[in-house]
């Protein structure tokens, strides 16, 4: 895009930010960079290089060509002033943590979180000394208690895997800032076409670009973006001593995933709307989560804080385990997967699968009971999404 022109809507951001075409060739589609190594034009600008990522490139462990594209873009579009990419969402979180807390350190986190977030605090920051405590980030007045002298960081996700609770952001960063603490918000569920947390005063923001940022469920990637500050250090920090660094080739096909973002999301609201009414409204039905049901407790807040209300509907099935179970096996369309923000519509078991590891009590503590079920509602023909829902329900036997 040449200089000049200010872009006001998502869909040209999506498309044009963050990239130009190829200065050597004129490529409009962004070139993959497969290379390991540049050459230096002389010691003095390999010593420079090798000192800082600001000098240009010297190893793709600290910066690629490519990489560059898609931290720009994700950056342009969050409100940030830098992004910094990782070869997974976890990748990202973690190298995030362990850069920013240490020994002695305090962390508040919501009890609702991915899995492997919540193991990270929970079992491998303690290891090292971090302490934090899971609170229900949905009342502020908890989550201002649980801060003591050393607590650095209130960290949490929105709306949150797998329940769709959904965090107030400004209330965070209003409590954070009265302590000085950082903000980080997993903000996947959200993508920037639903939320901009940096605009709202949030120091991080991250997202496993594996799901909605990607779409297509092809690659995995992470992403963080905050302050160019705060990503030299986590590229100094992190990358360069911790490795973990995304390929080439995954970065290009999550640039390619974004530029259809705002198409993408459209349908996914619109169908993820429909599903979660017509859930609603089914016999076999016990409760449905989604943040654009007036029954969704955080229904007011998502008007405020989200632009529309995302595509991941949890629900529960009268009959408990055994009756999810059989909608789960029941279904021909929709698929039986973890992964989320795919095309295709999946269906998963929190319980069992993606939030195995983290303690019952705990799990049941952030609202994942046994017979919930998460839905990622892709972008098919949401005629075809609620045929295949309603036969698998017809299966059950209550
Ligand atoms: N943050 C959130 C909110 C996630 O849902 C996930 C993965 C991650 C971070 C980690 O990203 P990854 O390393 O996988 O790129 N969530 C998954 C899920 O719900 N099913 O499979 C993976």
């Amino acid at each position: 895009m040449k200089e000049g022109m200010t872009l006001k809507g998502i869909g040209s951001k999506v498309v044009h930010l963050g990239q130009a075409s190829d200065p050597t060739n004129g490529a409009l589609s962004t070139p993959i960079f497969l290379t390991s190594a540049y050459e230096f034009n002389s010691v003095e600008d390999g010593a420079k290089k090798c000192e800082s990522y600001n000098y240009g490139y010297c190893y793709t462990r600290l910066g690629n060509p490519t990489l560059t594209v898609l931290e720009e873009k994700v950056a342009a579009l969050e409100g940030a002033e830098a992004g910094l990419s990782f070869g997974s969402g976890v990748g990202a979180i973690a190298a995030y943590l362990i850069s920013q807390l240490k020994a002695g350190d305090h962390a508040v986190v919501s009890d609702t979180t991915y899995s492997a977030s919540h193991y990270l605090f929970e079992t491998t920051l303690r290891k090292f000394g971090v302490e934090c405590d899971f609170v229900d980030a949905t009342d502020s007045e908890k989550v201002e208690k649980a801060i003591r002298p050393n607590t650095r960081m209130i960290y949490f996700e929105t709306p949150a895997n797998p329940t769709v609770k959904l965090v107030d952001i400004k209330e965070m960063v209003r409590i954070a800032k009265k302590y000085n603490l950082a903000t980080a918000v997993d903000s996947t569920f959200g993508t920037p076409y639903l939320q901009r947390p940096i605009e709202m005063g949030v120091d991080v923001v991250i997202h496993s670009a594996t799901k909605y940022l990607c779409g297509h469920g092809d690659a995995m990637g992470g992403i963080i973006v905050g302050s160019k500050k705060l990503m030299d250090e986590l590229r100094d920090d992190t990358m360069k001593n911790m490795g973990g660094t995304l390929g080439p080739m995954e970065a290009f096909l999550i640039i390619r995933g974004i530029k259809t973002l705002e198409v993408r999301m459209k349908k996914h609201c619109e169908n993820a709307m429909e599903v979660a009414k017509f859930l609603e409204s089914h016999p076999k039905v016990e409760r449905v989560f989604y943040p654009g049901l007036p029954s969704h407790p955080q229904h007011e807040l998502a008007k405020t804080q989200m632009d529309d209300f995302g595509g991941m509907v949890t629900f529960e099935v009268k009959g408990g385990i055994e009756a999810g179970r059989k909608l789960m096996e029941s279904v021909k369309m929709c698929v039986l997967a973890v992964n989320l923000g795919d095309v295709v519509t999946l269906l998963q078991h929190p319980a069992s699968m993606t939030h195995w590891y983290v303690p019952k009590e705990e799990r049941l503590k952030g609202g994942i009971t046994d017979g919930l079920v998460r839905m990622s509602v892709g972008i098919e023909s949401v005629e075809d999404i609620i045929y295949d829902l309603g036969q698998a329900l017809e299966q059950i036997q209550v």
